[in-house]
């Protein structure tokens, strides 16, 4: 059994600031106080327990509000992503079965989504309110929030994140780098991204504050890390690469008061962990995933510059194993193993076990050096990562597919200097199109991220003898464009 997160924290320490946004704060006395009369609320709009809802909102504070509202009523959370277009937001809330969407109302005009039953957040904010009695105890296999990641064919998967998940990221996260009275987390991560929602979990078990930026904003957040305001935070390489050019520009360094900055949800340059030395930011590389409620393995601040590059080893909960090797230095498969690993999907891929023999197969490639750290080299599946955002080829493809002119489509990344790597694409076309139309066609389907930032027109698509798409060579082609 788990404690119900914000019920014990805000008895254990109930004036402690919880969160604070632009110039408000929260204590987490305060903070259970909205969140009852949120989970009220909920009951009012016939919500009860075990009722899965998705969730789509801002990084603000009536957000944080609502999650911890929905934890008290005992809900289900599908956390969904805010850049994604309104058919696969609609997807995802059918392969969820959610009972009921809840939109804050400017995000629910900007997507366009209709006729699906909902609660805006102002409906929700002007709603009567029914009793509720709230468990003190939650069991560790309550699924907490559900998180949807890309999968290779092209339909995204949910992953369930139970509170012992939570719990147990957060319990290892804190053993690496401990905590002290004064530590405060900047969270400019979105909350539907576990790198961003994992911040909140922390928050509540350890009693800390989460200072939270609605939109990653390079020169506030520059200046938090300057006057030391901040002592934690997370981030991609796009944001660390933003940082750090700001700090460059201005020849500031970071306050010493600064101890942490998580750098993880893709590759992070080595460049980058170089300049960040010389702004005084003690970057430390993380590899973790959805599937694994964040961080699995992490570097430890005495190891920083030493082993620059690597990700650290496996927190103290976590396991992992580089598949069919022996020796320290042979690249292989990561697998993962530990209580922070999902116990599964929902939806569509729910009879799907993510286990093989008791560990997760992650697609990654990587080895451990002589002395045990790990270091990832490469993706085995095709999966581009933009900012932080996935993107697999087939689900751009079938997108691509789907306009009567083209026949053929395949799509793959291209490096790039602020996004990491972007999709471009492939296309064998029966009739007139443009690169404009297929830019329409992609914008009204995907989201933005993952519309191709090119088009290119080829005659036929490289392929082997059984007419399956060969990627690497594609990737070659994209690579002398
Ligand atoms: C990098 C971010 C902040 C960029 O967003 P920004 O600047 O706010 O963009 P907008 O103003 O909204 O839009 C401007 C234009 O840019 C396009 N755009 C936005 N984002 C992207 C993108 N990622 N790729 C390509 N284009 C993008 C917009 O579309 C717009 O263009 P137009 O006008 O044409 O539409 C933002 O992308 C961001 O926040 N990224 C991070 C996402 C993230 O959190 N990823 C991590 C996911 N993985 C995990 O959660 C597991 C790992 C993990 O937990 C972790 C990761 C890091 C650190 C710690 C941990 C941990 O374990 O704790
Ligand atoms: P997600 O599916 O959004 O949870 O993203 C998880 C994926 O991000 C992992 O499977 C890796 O491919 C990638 N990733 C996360 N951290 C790192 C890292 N430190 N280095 C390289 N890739 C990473
Ligand atoms: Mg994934
Ligand atoms: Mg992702
Ligand atoms: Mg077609």
């Amino acid at each position: 059994m788990i404690p119900n997160w914000l019920l014990k924290r805000s008895s254990l320490t109930p004036n402690r600031t919880a969160l604070s946004f632009e110039d408000r704060q929260w204590t987490f006395l305060q903070l259970k106080e909205e969140a009852v009369l949120i989970a009220r609320k909920l009951r009012m709009n016939g919500l009860v327990e075990g009722d899965r809802i998705a969730l789509l909102g801002p990084s603000t504070p009536d957000m944080v509000f609502v999650i911890h509202g929905c934890l008290l009523a005992g809900l289900e959370i599908v956390m969904l992503n805010s850049r994604l277009s309104a058919k696969e937001i609609l997807w995802q809330l059918d392969d969820s079965n959610a009972f009921r969407l809840i939109v804050e109302d400017e995000l629910f005009h900007q997507i366009g989504i209709k006729d699906v039953p909902m609660i805006t957040f102002s409906s929700l904010q002007s709603s009567e309110q029914r009793d509720l009695s709230v468990s003190e105890m939650w069991d560790a296999s309550r699924t907490i929030t559900i998180m949807y990641t890309s999968g290779t064919t092209g339909f995204p998967k949910g992953v369930r994140q139970t509170a012992g998940n939570h719990t147990s990221s957060a319990l290892s996260s804190v053993l690496n780098l401990g905590l002290t009275d004064d530590d405060r987390w900047l969270c400019t991560m979105p909350l539907f991204h576990i790198s961003g929602f994992s911040i909140l979990v922390r928050s509540v078990i350890y009693g800390m504050e989460v200072r939270l930026y609605n939109k990653f904003d390079t020169e506030s957040v520059v200046d938090e890390l300057r006057k030391g305001s901040v002592t934690r935070m997370s981030v991609v390489g796009t944001s660390l690469q933003r940082i750090l050019d700001e700090f460059e520009k201005t020849g500031n360094v970071a306050h010493p008061n600064f101890r942490t900055m998580l750098a993880g949800g893709g590759p992070v340059p080595d460049n980058y962990l170089r300049r960040a030395e010389d702004c005084k930011l003690p970057v430390l590389q993380t590899y973790g995933m959805t599937e694994t409620s964040s961080q699995t393995a992490t570097l430890s601040a005495e190891d920083a510059l030493r082993k620059s590059g690597s990700a650290g080893k496996p927190l103290f909960f976590n396991q992992i194993k580089i598949r069919d090797t022996e020796k320290a230095g042979e690249f292989g498969e990561v697998l993962i193993a530990g209580p922070h690993v999902t116990p599964g999907y929902i939806g569509h891929a729910a009879e799907r076990d993510p286990l093989e023999d008791g560990w997760l197969p992650t697609g990654d490639i990587g080895y451990f050096d002589q002395e045990g750290y790990l270091f990832i080299v490469d993706r085995r599946s095709d999966l581009i990562i933009s900012g932080g955002e996935n993107i697999y080829p087939a689900e751009v493809e079938n997108v691509l597919l789907s306009h009567p002119n083209v026949t053929e489509a395949g799509v793959c990344g291209k490096a790039h200097p602020e996004w990491g790597s972007v999709p471009v694409a492939f296309i064998v076309v029966s009739g007139e199109v443009t690169e404009e139309d297929l830019e329409v066609h992609c914008q009204q389907l995907l989201a933005r991220y993952k519309v191709p930032k090119a088009f290119y027109f080829v005659d036929q698509l490289p392929r082997n003898a059984s007419n399956k798409l060969l990627r690497r060579e594609l990737k070659e082609w994209a690579a002398l464009k």
